[in-house]
């Protein structure tokens, strides 16, 4: 699949320093510290709505992360997925009574569309579930003929037993999984399951439903781990940076990608970092396409508002709180952004060497976007209260605030 147009990123007078960045698996925060080339998976959106504010903050968050390691001179090999079959979809397009390709394909336009009016650098490798069919099945078979799955009425389950680190990503006891399980796509309920966690890698066919040539699995589609960790190994190999997604998908998804991947290879451990951005939530409750208590950036853009106003918006509040979308929120990132014009629009100003160097420091310093934010304001205050000289000055502080927070003055 194609993803969308990058948007230029300047090069900034010398360097960023490594990645600092909280680990949910190790509870801590890690420095990260990449060869030349730094690899990153980021679970991509399943396109049976539009992009919502929930999605463009978590996005935000890892954009940031390849901001920061291009900053450090290195190459980033960024992979995202498009879960273009699954449950959710399928149950939408039957609803409203459409088909569900045309679904996918016209919700995944809009969120390129969304991405690039954000400027979000895209991915290298944007795939989708469909065409990574053939590269699931031969790893399901892999699993199965290794004994770390089984057959259950025609449907094969991974054993979460196969995995001795199993458990070790989300850091969850026995009940909270099971009860997470129920709620996000596994079915700890149905008899028959070595153990109730297990997730389902390849569904057989069911009527009225898509259905693949998966071999000697039958006719399925995959689950929905195994298309991630498939996706991921394919472009990544083990042992990448960053696994990446909203705190929903650290358990069961991030925690059964891993064992997947863990018992597929014998290594350890898939991904150095799990990161997880916060909720974003609307009228007190988690912004969500089942619930449909959703801001659409797209609407957004609609009414007018300057997408560069929406990502101050989302960087305005730090990539791990959970945190609530008001119009306040949107009216406070519409004012920043003017100062912030008003400030670089004049031919002179303050020196900013310093200014980077404090974005630099906040951003590689867990992201911590609202202090990089905090650092500008100060710059932008005393820009607008003194008379500098620095003819370089708002030139500089524009081309930070670009390649660092992706925001164009
Ligand atoms: N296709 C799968 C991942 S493989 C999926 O979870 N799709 S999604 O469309 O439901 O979510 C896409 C991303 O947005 C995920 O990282 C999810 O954690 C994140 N997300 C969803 N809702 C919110 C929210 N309210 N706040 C912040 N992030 C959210
Ligand atoms: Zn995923």
């Amino acid at each position: 699949m194609h993803a969308w147009p990058a948007s230029e990123v300047p090069a900034l007078p010398g360097k960023g320093r490594d990645l600092q960045i909280h680990d949910t698996a190790t509870q801590g925060t890690i420095t990260l510290a990449p060869g030349p080339v730094a690899r990153i998976y980021v679970c991509g959106i399943t396109p049976y709505d539009a992009t919502h504010i929930g999605h463009a903050a978590t996005y935000n968050a890892f954009d940031l992360v390849q901001r920061v390691w291009l900053d450090t001179k290195r190459q980033v090999i960024y992979v995202q997925n498009v879960t273009d079959v699954d449950d959710p979809l399928l149950e939408r397009a039957l609803r409203d009574n459409q088909d569900w390709t045309e679904l996918a394909e016209r919700e995944t336009a809009l969120f390129r569309e969304d991405m690039t009016a954000l400027r979000m650098l895209p991915p290298q490798h944007y795939i989708g579930a469909v065409e990574a069919i053939p590269g699931i099945v031969p790893l399901v078979e892999r699993l199965r003929d290794a004994g770390a799955a089984y057959e259950l009425d025609g449907d094969t389950y991974f054993s979460v037993e196969a995995d001795p680190h199993f458990g070790g990503v989300s850091n969850l006891d026995a009940e909270a999984m099971r009860l997470l399980s129920a709620e996000r796509g596994g079915d700890p309920e149905r008899p028959g399951k070595k153990n109730p966690l297990d997730p389902m890698l390849w569904m057989a066919a069911r009527p009225g439903e898509p259905s693949w040539d998966g071999g000697s699995l039958g006719r399925g589609r995959p689950g929905w781990h195994i298309e991630c960790v498939a996706i991921a190994l394919d472009h990544l190999g083990m042992g990448f940076d960053i696994q990446g997604g909203g705190s929903d998908l650290a358990f069961p998804h991030h925690e059964m990608g891993a064992s997947h991947a863990q018992a597929l290879t014998g290594e350890f451990p898939m991904a150095k970092a799990y990161v997880h951005a916060g909720m974003v939530a609307l009228h007190g409750e988690k912004m969500s396409k089942s619930k449909g208590n959703l801001v659409f950036v797209s609407a957004l853009r609609r009414a007018g508002v300057d997408p560069a106003a929406i990502r101050l918006a989302l960087l305005s509040h730090h990539y791990r709180a959970d945190w609530e979308w008001t119009d306040e929120v949107l009216a406070e990132a519409v004012a920043r952004l003017e100062r912030w014009r008003a400030a670089v629009s004049r031919p002179d100003g303050i020196p900013a060497d310093a200014l980077v160097e404090e974005v630099r420091e906040a951003l590689a310093n867990d992201l911590d976007a609202p202090a990089a934010l905090a650092a500008v304001d100060r710059w932008v205050e005393l820009q607008n209260a003194t008379d500098g000289d620095d003819e370089s000055a708002p030139g500089l502080v524009s081309r930070t605030v670009d390649a660092l927070l992706g925001v164009a003055l």
